[in-house]
């Protein structure tokens, strides 16, 4: 009997040790300390065992169990242990590392130079208006004298949704709204988006920004819109500007004037930027059409007006000195962060 549990001692252990999976070694429990393993057998066989050499072997029957479960148990605690540092090792954090970097929104170019505009008109008492994008075309031509056959309302240059409604081509329209209520004096800066069917280029594209401006009350006159935008030009490019009205057309105002600022980079003496003739084109203005008050019903023996309208993107590309009018289109967050 001794040497029949030798036996399965040495065959346990043997097994045990062959093991290097938890599996293996709940076969090993199974096959030897289970209910119908090895050692219970031997248990069962002790009634055929002389009754007082029962104890004895029943003792011995428990060491060789005692001595296989302690093997078995520490096994599966070294494979569990292993395991588990298999596993640590595999989720390891570096917390040396350096972090993804995140990345941050930038104000746009535009929006700066608009904040700086609206700031500069609510300081001279202007109101900013805003109005709809899509218009009649009573408030984006007619209303402002543009005549049926006037080119800018040709398909090619204008976005119409049908024959009476299109994009709005300046914000102008806006201002005939105020001019509609007829609550005077006005005194109003309209920003916003305006539309033409423009082939994108550098100079160019079918989306810009725009902000116009209207003063309407009594004794307006020319030396009033020069003094606006003459103190305007200087606040955005800096007190030593100064500004070249020349005479131009169109059909809203009149008389009507194209302004120019001495160069900011060079002064005046004549550069690369403003291709040396020492001056820069800013934007067209005038006295408002008499016609125009006319048709929103204010009479314009009585009052006079002025108006202005300046492209933001010509604005901000002079600013801060940007060749490609694209840039300020892909939103590029490498371009943003430098304003
Ligand atoms: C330009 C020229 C201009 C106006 C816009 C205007 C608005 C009303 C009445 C009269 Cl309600 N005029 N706007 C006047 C003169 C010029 O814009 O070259 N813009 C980029």
């Amino acid at each position: 009997m001794k040497e029949k549990l030798e036996k399965i001692k040495t065959e346990a252990l043997q097994k045990i040790q062959e093991c290097n999976a938890l599996e293996g070694l709940n076969e090993v429990r199974v096959n030897y300390l289970g209910k119908k393993g090895e050692l219970t057998a031997v248990l069962k066989g002790l009634k055929d065992v002389a009754a007082e050499e029962r104890p004895k072997v029943g003792q011995m029957v428990n060491e060789t169990r005692e001595a296989i479960e302690e093997v078995l148990n520490s096994a599966i605690q070294k494979l569990e242990k292993a395991a588990l540092e298999e596993k640590m090792k595999a989720e390891v954090i570096d917390v040396t590392l350096p972090s993804n970097k995140i990345r941050m929104g930038h104000r746009h170019p535009n929006f700066i130079a608009l904040e700086e505009v609206e700031r500069i008109f609510v300081g001279l008492g202007y109101e900013v208006v805003e109005g709809p994008e899509i218009e009649r075309d009573y408030y984006n031509f007619e209303a402002l004298n543009i005549p049926a056959d006037h080119p800018a309302k040709d398909e090619q240059d204008t976005f119409y949704i049908n024959g009476d409604i299109l994009l709005r081509t300046q914000t102008s329209s806006v201002q005939v709204h105020e001019l509609e209520k007829g609550k005077l004096p006005i005194r109003i800066l309209a920003p916003g988006r305006v539309f033409r069917a423009d082939e994108v280029d550098a100079t160019h594209s079918p989306s810009f920004h725009q902000f116009e401006g209207l003063v309407v009350d009594k004794n307006i006159t020319f030396s009033d819109l020069k003094g606006t935008l003459d103190q305007f030009a200087k606040e955005i490019f800096g007190e030593d500007t100064k500004c070249k009205f020349r005479p131009h057309h169109f059909p809203f105002t009149e008389p009507s004037a194209e302004m120019d600022v001495s160069c900011f980079k060079c002064g005046g003496k004549g550069c690369r930027f403003c291709k040396g003739s020492g001056w820069i084109e800013i934007l067209g203005c005038g006295m408002v059409h008499p016609h125009v008050l006319e048709m929103s019903d204010i009479d314009p023996k009585v009052y006079t007006g002025f108006a202005f309208g300046v492209g933001l993107e010509r604005i901000s590309l002079l600013k801060y000195e940007i060749d490609d009018m694209r840039l300020l289109y892909e939103n590029d967050d490498r371009f943003l962060k430098q304003f």
